[in-house]
């Protein structure tokens, strides 16, 4: 009868945990090494698994999920020995056919059991799980063989997920040192690592990336303001076509947006009230507009197209879009426009749609010049680094949706934060397709400021 012990230490004896002098990936010296993809050739110890994982499956699970690749023959056994159907999360959507992310049946609304073998920072986990959910499937429960303490299982409990981890780095080494498995020496030298360790792990949670207090540019000195002081980096993109919705939508979600950003052209019913309307409530809220335009034209055409016609842009925008497709004279001619509250503008380096033209070569010709002028605040993009003091404004922004058919690649508000380090983060139908967007918007806001970004 298989036990955790007896468990562990058959790990020890097929060497997927072993003890000496390793190099991690990071580049770190490390007294354990643990890599449990070797399981895949132990029958009896997955069977051994699946035996150990078995109370912890609830009553009511429609599916099992392994995610590629050590935790599929985990979930294969566990499948058969509980005889409950199997699905795969692909690694990458198939890129023909249905482009499926998901192999096997399954129902929308089926409660899954989600199979992983390690979990560290829970950030890759996070990204399964939204890759899931936006195919209706129910996470009831997440079972990790190991938890290594680097926070993952908190940061997913306290978002509401039921994770449960077979053992952890602490209580491995404490069994293994129990059943003499392990030399005292040895022993002693692996808590040693696992504690400094943990300092470090620590540490870098508080390095975490910040959103800037101060800039040299006066509007986006009064963006990073709101932004700190509503603890809300999100820019609503209000998408919509009739000045009543734009402006109800925007009187439920003023108040915790530091900006709203606009498409005027897809106005249906364009008046000039609405602009009085609409400046009205971004003073009552406190919130910017942006007017995402995405001029592309010569110097001279641009200035006509931001400050006259029916929509006057440059009267109302505190901010606009602009591809700098034209070359740098495009902006120039923006910078050296005589005009004292013209907007500040936001070029668009990278977009967020499948397939997009820019590419590195467009992105760093665009470097070498955007930042040279101060009616530049930022840019638009997604993992391009920007040079201090640009600020980083990214689309493609969705909590449960990965896609649309249209081309539009979405990233969680983490993601974007933490691993692109955007600064500002641009969300339009998460928001406005919501059916209750003020609920939606407190969603995102959690998840922007489970990251840190405001200290
Ligand atoms: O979150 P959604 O996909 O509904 O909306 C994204 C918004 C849209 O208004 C789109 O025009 O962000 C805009 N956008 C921009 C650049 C880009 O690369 N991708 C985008 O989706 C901008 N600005």
């Amino acid at each position: 009868m298989v036990t955790y012990s007896s468990f562990l230490s058959s790990l020890v004896d097929i060497e997927c945990i072993k003890f000496g002098n390793f190099t991690l990936k990071s580049g770190q010296q490390s007294p354990i090494y643990i890599d449990l993809r070797e399981l895949v050739s132990y029958p009896n110890l997955l069977q051994d698994l699946a035996i150990l994982f078995q109370e912890k499956i609830p009553n009511n699970i429609d599916r099992v999920c392994g995610v590629p690749y050590a935790a599929l023959p985990m979930a294969t056994a566990i499948s058969l020995h509980n005889h409950l159907p199997m699905l795969i999360k692909r690694k990458e959507a198939k890129s023909y056919g249905g482009k499926k992310i998901i192999e096997g049946k399954f129902n929308k609304g089926d409660k899954i059991i989600l199979i992983e073998d390690v979990i560290t920072s829970g950030i890759s986990l996070e990204e399964t799980i939204v890759e899931l959910e936006t195919e209706g499937l129910v996470i009831e429960k997440i079972l990790v063989v190991l938890n290594r303490e680097q926070g993952g299982v908190e940061k997913l409990q306290q978002k509401g997920y039921n994770v449960e981890a077979l053992f952890s780095m602490s209580s491995l080494m404490q069994v293994l040192h129990q059943e003499n498995k392990i030399e005292e020496n040895v022993y002693q030298s692996v808590i040693n690592f696992l504690a400094a360790s943990q300092i470090v792990s620590s540490k870098k949670n508080e390095e975490h990336f910040h959103l800037p207090v101060t800039h040299k540019n006066h509007k986006a000195q009064q963006l990073l303001d709101i932004a700190h002081a509503k603890k809300s980096s999100i820019i609503a993109s209000v998408d919509l076509t009739t000045t009543q919705a734009i402006l109800d939508f925007l009187d439920k979600i003023g108040k915790n947006i530091c900006a709203a950003k606009l498409h005027i052209d897809i106005v249906s019913d364009f008046t000039e009230q609405f602009i009085t309307d609409l400046k009205n409530l971004s003073q009552q809220h406190n919130f910017m507009l942006i007017e995402d335009r995405k001029f592309a034209d010569i110097g001279n055409t641009q200035l006509l197209q931001i400050s006259k016609g029916i929509h006057h842009i440059s009267s109302w925008a505190d901010f606009v879009t602009i591809h700098v497709i034209a070359g740098e004279a495009s902006l120039k001619a923006i910078e050296d426009w005589n005009e004292e509250n013209k907007p500040a503008l936001i070029p668009i380096l990278e977009m967020s749609s499948k397939g997009a033209l820019t590419d590195a070569h467009y992105i760093a010709k665009c470097k070498e010049f955007i930042g040279k002028y101060n009616c530049v605040v930022g840019a638009v993009c997604q993992s391009t680094k920007l040079d201090n003091p640009l600020l980083k404004f990214t689309p493609g922004i969705h909590l449960s949706a990965s896609g649309d058919s249209k081309g539009q690649q979405f990233n969680t508000p983490q993601f974007a934060i933490e691993k692109q380090h955007s600064h500002f983060l641009i969300i339009g139908r998460g928001l406005y397709e919501a059916e209750h967007p003020e609920i939606a918007l407190q969603n995102y806001l959690s998840a922007v400021q489970s990251t840190g970004v405001f200290g």
